[in-house]
């Protein structure tokens, strides 16, 4: 049986590649700026920086969006001859890149590559009147890359090449604070070399696994390894799909992105309840909740806690507890006409799981709206 905790695992992580967090996700989709109006009217995001023909960049326009800790990148290419358009083209919109704001972005793409990296861009420094930037960046799954993003000499708005964006229209923020872990599909038997990539060229551990056992019955076969960083910072799960009764939801992600990907986002908010209400009356759509039954056991699956539970019942919120705590989540719809990429909302009261006693009532949701697209 295991029985370390989360805090003695990851203490098994190596160093040679500190991390202190997200830097950004940048999104590469069709027209970057309803996408980025999108984010700012729908979860609250705010205008923070801009790069295009108007600044000097010829070939793409890139809003940046903040909201909390939290940056987002939205990228359209402005012709169809550029290799972001042949990524839109067959991917539809998705997440490029999974920034990480290191120490040093030179040695973790020197320790990175050494360790078998895919380089997908050299070592370079950005420099403007604010100090400057060092990027570098790797392949991880699929097309999707981690750049490494140095800005301990840097005092601007966000990098080099962008300038600030001043809006007048900046919709009230959501509550979203922080990335809490950024989940991967990957193909048919690849899981165990993903989980290997990034013990090997990362330096990260696995920290929690699930497999095809526990989360196949009825519901979506798959199986997911949860990968993290030596200070938790940085968790990556990844997802396989597995032979089930039915077509898992990670096969429809991969027949529709074409390929693998990054399959959701988890944001982190203190106050789940009032984020959901606002998301929801701006717009953002929700899987539907779990029947009353799941509301009905709650008190004795979890405990007591701090939340009115037909409040959470109202909302279609989750609630799962492990030996150190409980925690709160709800997923949106796929956020494209494809369903490929959505968000999590999650507020953490000491647990420091990922929800797998909600996996049941949640892999229903899903595949209720699976059925509907006619892909069940
Ligand atoms: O990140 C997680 O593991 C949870 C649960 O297809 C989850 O958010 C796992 C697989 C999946 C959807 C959600
Ligand atoms: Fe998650």
């Amino acid at each position: 049986m295991e029985t370390l905790t989360f805090a003695e695992k990851i203490s098994k992580a190596q160093d040679f590649l500190p991390i202190n967090g997200t830097d950004y996700i940048e999104f590469y989709v069709g027209n970057a700026k309803q996408a980025a109006h999108y984010y700012k009217t729908a979860f609250g995001f705010q205008s923070l920086a801009y790069a295009g023909p108007e600044t000097g960049v010829r070939d793409r326009a890139s809003y940046v969006l903040q909201q909390g800790k939290i940056r987002l990148i939205l990228t359209t290419a402005l012709k169809s001859d550029h290799p972001i358009s042949e990524h839109v083209k067959k991917h539809g919109d998705g997440v490029k890149v999974l920034a990480l704001w290191v120490d040093d972005a030179y040695s973790a793409f020197e320790e990175t590559t050494k360790r078998g990296a895919k380089p997908y861009m050299e070592p370079k420094t950005l420099t403007d009147e604010y100090g400057e930037v060092k990027m570098s960046g790797i392949y991880t799954y699929g097309e999707t890359v981690h750049m490494f993003i140095e800005r301990k000499n840097y005092i601007g708005t966000f990098m080099p090449g962008y300038r600030v964006w001043e809006s007048d229209y900046q919709p009230a923020d959501a509550g979203l604070l922080y990335i809490d872990h950024c989940v991967g599909n990957v193909g048919w038997n690849r899981m165990n070399e993903a989980v290997q990539w990034y013990e090997d060229v990362m330096g990260f551990v696995n920290i929690l696994s699930f497999d095809d056992k526990q989360i196949n019955t009825e519901y979506s076969a798959l199986m997911s390894k949860v990968m993290s960083n030596g200070n938790g910072f940085s968790k990556f799960p990844i997802n396989e799909p597995a032979e089930g009764k039915k077509k898992s939801q990670i096969e429809e992600y991969l027949e529709y992105y074409e390929g693998e990907g990054v399959q959701h986002i988890a944001v982190a908010t203190k106050d789940i309840v009032k984020t959901v209400k606002e998301l929801k009356s701006r717009g953002v759509e929700f899987l539907s909740a779990p029947p009353e039954a799941y509301y009905d056991m709650m008190p004795q699956r979890v405990g007591k806690i701090d939340e009115e539970i037909s409040l959470l019942e109202s909302l279609g919120i989750l609630v799962d507890c492990d030996e150190e705590g409980y925690l709160l989540q709800i997923f949106t719809k796929p956020v494209e006409d494809r369903p490929t990429l959505f968000f999590e909302i999650i507020q953490r009261k000491g647990a420091q799981s990922f929800g797998a006693g909600n996996f049941k009532a949640l892999f229903e949701s899903l595949e209720r709206e699976q059925e509907l697209r006619g892909n069940l």
